[in-house]
């Protein structure tokens, strides 16, 4: 039976994720943070056979026990404060957990396996990173492995230290380290802070008579918005390659902010126009305007490709919190 070890179990990808692994038979470890963290109650409620390893992105010595303690052939760092508004006011942790943690999680393995040059021989442990479209920021687009990085938060800086540390210890080392570059993908599970389950969350709690209005900075912007249960199945597949590599992940359509809310209001019968309103105080220091995936590579070498499109998704994501929200009526 194969083990994986996920950091960021307790977010939106980490539980896709288990549900994936554990369907495939795997053991899976999920690494939880802290003391009394509320999110692991979620964890062992919806995916109860993760097994649960104590352990924080900013604790070398944790992540070295963690992986002593599981022996993981699989490791997906998920972890990471990912919220990019709150990245200007957190730089320096988000610096921390995101870049550094992938670092840490990198120096971990390498501790325990020596630099045996693992990479090609099958016995190593197998390192995933979640790298991400913010990286591309302000590159044209399409965006596809060989785009330039041009990031436009703390954000995307750190992520992009973390990507070219990844691609540096599988250079270095021989390290089986691949790196998924993931577009923005949503669903039920998605964190409230995000817009589209801002968006989402907004039309039931108004469908139900709970809200009224829904406040939004930058409607302008756009993004290739995919499922995330779709997204995990692209991670699981990078790390059955023979070689270690990395994958731009995404639906290649974009859809701007505004036409997600349209698409979400006309969903329960609304006109958006009736409800939206903005505030310049939710506009970023620095916009990522547009981002559009050219995932051919993974379409190619994966056989990967998004199942469920923008339509579907917004459709998801008002049911789920129609169904939600009917509970606090
Ligand atoms: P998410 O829901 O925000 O989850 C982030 C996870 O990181 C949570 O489990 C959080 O744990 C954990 N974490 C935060 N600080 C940590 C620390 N110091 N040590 C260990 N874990 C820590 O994110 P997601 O949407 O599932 O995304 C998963 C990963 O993919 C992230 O790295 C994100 O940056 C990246 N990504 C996401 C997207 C997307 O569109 N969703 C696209 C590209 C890349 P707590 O519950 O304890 O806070
Ligand atoms: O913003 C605009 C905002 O916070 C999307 C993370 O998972 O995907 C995510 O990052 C767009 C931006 O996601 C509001 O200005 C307008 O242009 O949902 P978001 P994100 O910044 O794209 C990437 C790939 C990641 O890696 C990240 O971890 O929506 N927007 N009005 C708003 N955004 C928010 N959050 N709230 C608003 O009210």
């Amino acid at each position: 039976m194969k083990r994986a070890l996920i950091t960021g179990v307790t977010g939106q990808d980490g539980r896709h994720l288990s549900e994936l692994l554990l369907s495939k038979g795997y053991e899976v470890y999920g690494l939880v943070r802290g003391q009394h963290n509320p999110k692991r109650a979620i964890v062992e409620r919806e995916v109860p056979d993760v097994k649960i390893a104590e352990g924080d992105l900013t604790d070398q010595g944790s992540l070295i026990s963690a992986l002593q303690r599981t022996q993981p052939d699989e490791i997906y760092n998920l972890g990471a404060m990912s919220f990019v508004t709150l990245s200007w006011q957190q730089p320096e942790l988000t610096g921390n957990v995101t870049g550094l943690g992938a670092l840490r999680m990198l120096e971990a393995i390498r501790i325990l396996q020596g630099n045996n040059r693992s990479q090609n021989g099958g016995s190593g442990m197998r390192f995933y990173q979640a790298s991400s479209s913010e990286m591309f920021g302000a590159a044209p687009a399409p965006q596809s492995e060989t785009t330039l990085f041009h990031p436009r938060s703390p954000y995307g800086v750190a992520k992009v230290f973390a990507h070219h540390i990844t691609v540096n210890y599988r250079e270095s080392y021989g390290m089986y380290a691949t790196s998924g570059i993931l577009f923005n993908h949503e669903g039920p599970r998605r964190g409230p802070e995000f817009v589209t389950r801002k968006i989402s969350r907004a039309v039931a709690r108004i469908k139900h008579g709970l809200q009224d209005k829904l406040v939004l900075g930058n409607l302008e912007s756009r993004r290739d918005w995919g499922y995330a249960g779709d997204y995990v199945d692209a991670m699981w597949r990078m790390l059955q390659q023979d070689r270690p590599d990395d994958f731009v992940i995404g639906t290649g359509e974009t859809h701007s902010v505004q036409e997600f809310a349209e698409r979400a209001f006309e969903h329960v019968d609304l006109n958006w126009r009736d409800y939206v309103t903005t505030d310049t105080s939710l506009l970023r220091p620095a916009e990522v305007d547009l981002l559009r995936a050219d995932a051919t590579k993974a379409r190619e070498q994966l056989g990967w490709e998004p199942k469920v499109r923008f339509e579907e998704l917004v459709r998801m994501m008002v049911d789920a919190d129609l169904a939600l929200e009917r509970q606090s009526c």
